[in-house]
């Protein structure tokens, strides 16, 4: 439904002038709320950016932020030194109050559960400034009929509205100026009022719905990516089994004007993808493929895992050591949320094996972080995980101080990121994820 075919009640309110929103509170000051408090100081609101984490304010006025995402510092250290951002602990008296708060999964009983506490919590703290005619958005990713139940909730004359953030990680700030946004007002006016703020720095399209609408859309962006991406983990694992390499496979099969297959790889990671269709499964006994797909990247992990087990079995390797080279969730970014690597590394060590870890994009870790040199030394093997940058341009030198420093000579390429015939010309073995032959290859 259309908000525009849309007559509510709560269009009866106080009419507020929509120039009126000066001063907007964002709460929650991550990879989204930071950005869109800056964007949006940049732009000349009065923006009060609320973080509960003492250390990340600090990080934030001395510009040496915790996130490492292109363009950010320039951004903050613009809207700080304009003087139109402003952070600290508590809400502060706004015309309008945003909130980016996370939401993680949770389980019971084996149930998944999207955790709302954070999102009431900064809903009862911004409560007392809730007052009639101010507007309410939230940003964070949520389960369809939340924006409904806080609404009612709180039981106020208020406007509010859901609007999903869409942005990648890795280009967050040129995606929040040109994506297009999806606008769920609980009435017209919310929407309307909401579609002013975003239309100051937005050059996509805005598209305004209602709530339980927007908040299925995000579900489904995020569901339609991990549903895609567990074919191509599916397609690899049968392509294993086979003499075809996945990969040739996809790019024909892509060729296709109406095929579009992901990548496989070892798993899903980071904060939305591998936890958003969970709200799906939580909501609804109908969501079969979405948990299928779900489970399928989720043992990921441990399907590449047992190929590494299998093949150093095969060749006879006691003691084995494994260098794993990526443990950021994705490719070029220092994120190591819910990482596909976090798994491995705990599986492999659980089964007798020396792990040593090189990513040259990560800073901090559960598990020590070692240089390349002290990574691949007295090593048997190296599984990608990431497909990092660096990794595909691995010059020829580069290759060959790896491999003397190694003891058996296997790589693992589960992203299909490194120059395999340099690799192999310098004296690896080369065994890519979802090629059969290579692993037939002695
Ligand atoms: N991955 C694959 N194969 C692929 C593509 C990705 O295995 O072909 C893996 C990645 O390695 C990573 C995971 O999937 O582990 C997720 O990476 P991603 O790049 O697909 O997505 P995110 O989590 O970085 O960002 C996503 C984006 N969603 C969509 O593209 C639908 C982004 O636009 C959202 O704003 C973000 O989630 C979010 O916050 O929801």
């Amino acid at each position: 439904m259309n908000l525009e075919d849309k007559d509510n009640a709560n269009d009866d309110k106080e009419n507020i002038n929509d120039k009126n929103i000066k001063k907007i509170c964002v709460i929650g000051l991550g990879y989204i709320g930071l950005p869109t408090a800056s964007m949006l100081a940049n732009y000349g609101y009065d923006v009060v950016g609320v973080d509960i984490d003492r250390d990340r304010l600090e990080s934030i006025k001395d510009g040496k932020l915790k996130i490492n995402e292109p363009g950010l510092v320039t951004l903050v250290k613009g809207a700080i030194n304009s003087g139109n951002l402003k952070v600290k602990r508590e809400p502060e008296e706004a015309d309008a109050y945003i909130i980016c708060v996370p939401t993680p999964v949770t389980w019971e009983e084996n149930n998944p559960k999207c955790d709302l506490s954070y999102i009431y919590s900064a809903i009862d703290n911004i409560k007392p400034y809730l007052r009639d005619g101010k507007l309410l958005i939230i940003e964070s990713t949520i389960p369809p009929k939340t924006t409904e139940k806080i609404f009612k909730y709180l039981n106020k004359k208020i406007y509010m509205a859901y609007c999903p953030e869409r942005v990648l990680p890795g280009n967050i700030l040129k995606e929040l100026v040109e994506n297009d946004r999806i606008i769920g007002g609980i009435d017209k006016k919310s929407a309307k009022l909401a579609k002013e703020i975003y239309s100051s720095f937005v050059e996509g399209n805005i598209y305004l719905t209602n709530p339980t609408t927007a908040e299925m859309v995000k579900l489904m962006e995020n569901t339609y990516r991990d549903v895609n991406i567990a074919l191509a983990n599916e397609f690899a694992k049968i392509c294993n089994d086979l003499d075809v390499n996945v990969y040739d496979a996809i790019n024909l099969a892509n060729k296709h004007p109406r095929v579009n297959i992901l990548n496989p790889g070892p798993g899903v990671g980071g904060h939305c993808i591998s936890v958003d269709p969970w709200f799906m499964v939580e909501i609804s006994n109908n969501a079969e493929l979405i948990r299928t797909a779900r489970n399928i990247n989720d043992n990921m992990p441990k399907y590449v895992c047992d190929l590494i087990i299998n093949e150093f079995k095969r060749m006879n390797i006691s003691n084995p050591k494994i260098s794993i080279f990526g443990v950021a969730y994705k490719g070029n970014v220092e994120d190591t949320r819910e990482s596909p690597g976090k798994k491995i590394i705990k599986y492999l060590i659980s089964k007798g094996f020396n792990v040593s870890i090189y990513d040259p994009y990560v800073k901090t870790f559960d598990y020590p972080l070692n240089d390349l040199e002290d990574c691949a030394s007295n090593s048997d093997g190296i599984l990608v995980l990431t497909d990092h940058e660096k990794f595909k341009r691995f010059k020829e030198r580069d290759v060959l101080n790896i491999y003397n420093l190694m003891r058996n000579k296997i790589v693992v390429d589960t992203k299909n990121i490194l120059n395999h015939n340099l690799w192999k010309k310098v004296g690896f073995k080369v065994k890519l994820l979802g090629d059969g032959t290579s692993w037939r290859e002695k």
